[in-house]
């Protein structure tokens, strides 16, 4: 079981499966990634503060396969980026060069915040929009349903942020009770695999790549820059790299609007007889409205 190390090249192979762990902090990520690879390997506790302060890998196998699992720290929160939060994200890049097959995106069963609709954000800023194709949600302490499944759950939640994530990712989700041990921790995994194997044929075997995983697997292969110069180098990439996602998922968003002005621009225009109508209505309804709350 190797772990930290971004010299083995064994889990580039195509055979192997990559998986990221991200979410909020306390979450359940670490916890998760032992019951993954069926072994303590990342350190996971309850405590005031984060647990995990650093990217760590670890590899195991299921039926087989060759998994590499990388445990990561709070790179999705709000807070402003500092060195450090661009340093986490370039390990969370190199641990996991030439790229993800999946993110597990963890969060805890029934604690949907609005912190975890922050990290949904922040995966798009942090890997790119396209990385939500690779998206698995994984709700921790699935053993609080008691006698309830979680398809009812998500089908039946009022939490529109989770509604809309769930939509988001292809409704991949799968639950964990990282407290199980034996048949009931083997059939958990079996189900997980399940869905990523499925996710695996969606995208005919594709991994979730970018250019800065270009950038990483150069370094990790000692192509890089000027020698000595590398992870300083890296580092301003990683940088750039998030700002210019940032920019693009802003540019996105406003063009969304943009659109969805013209397109009511265009129908008013064409249709300038209800238009006016429904004008007079809507002034006629504020009207009526503000004369109620003074009476
Ligand atoms: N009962 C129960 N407890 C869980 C489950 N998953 C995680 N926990 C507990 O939740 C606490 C936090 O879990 P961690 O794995 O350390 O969470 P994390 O997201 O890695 O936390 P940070 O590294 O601090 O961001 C630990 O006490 C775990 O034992 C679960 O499915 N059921
Ligand atoms: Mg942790």
């Amino acid at each position: 079981m190797a772990e930290g190390s971004v010299e083995d090249n064994r889990f580039a192979s195509s055979s192997s499966l990559r998986l990221v762990l991200v979410g909020k902090s306390g979450c359940g990520k670490s916890a998760t990634g032992n019951s993954i690879l069926c072994q303590p390997v990342f350190k996971s506790k309850l405590g005031p503060q984060t647990v995990t302060r650093s990217c760590r890998k670890a590899t195991g196998t299921w039926n087989g396969r060759n998994i590499l699992v990388v445990d990561t720290p709070s790179i999705l929160e709000a807070k402003t980026q500092d060195q450090k939060m661009y340093k986490d994200i370039g390990d969370c890049y190199l641990l996991s060069a030439p790229g993800p097959h999946v993110l597990l995106l963890v969060t805890q069963l029934g604690r949907f915040t609005a912190q975890d609709t922050i990290a949904v954000r922040r995966v798009k800023e942090v890997f790119g929009a396209g990385a939500m194709r690779h998206v698995v949600v994984l709700f921790t302490h699935k053993e609080d349903l008691g006698d309830g499944s979680l398809d009812e759950y998500v089908v039946n939640t009022d939490n529109d942020s989770l509604r809309s994530l769930i939509q988001e990712c292809g409704r991949r989700y799968c639950g964990f009770n990282n407290r199980a041990t034996g048949e009931e921790q083997r059939e958990q995994l079996e189900k997980l695999m399940a869905v990523v194997e499925s996710l695996e044929r969606e995208h005919q075997g594709a991994f979730y790549t970018n250019d800065l995983y270009f950038d990483a697997q150069m370094l990790q292969e000692g192509k890089g820059s000027t020698l000595g110069e590398e992870p300083r180098c890296y580092l301003a990439k990683v940088q750039a790299h998030i700002e210019k996602q940032k920019r693009d998922l802003k540019e996105a968003r406003s063009h969304w609007v943009s659109k969805a002005l013209l397109r009511v621009g265009k129908w008013m225009h064409s249709n300038t007889g209800l238009s006016v109508f429904l004008v007079i209505c809507t002034l006629i309804f504020f009207a009526l409205l503000i004369n109620l709350c003074i009476t």
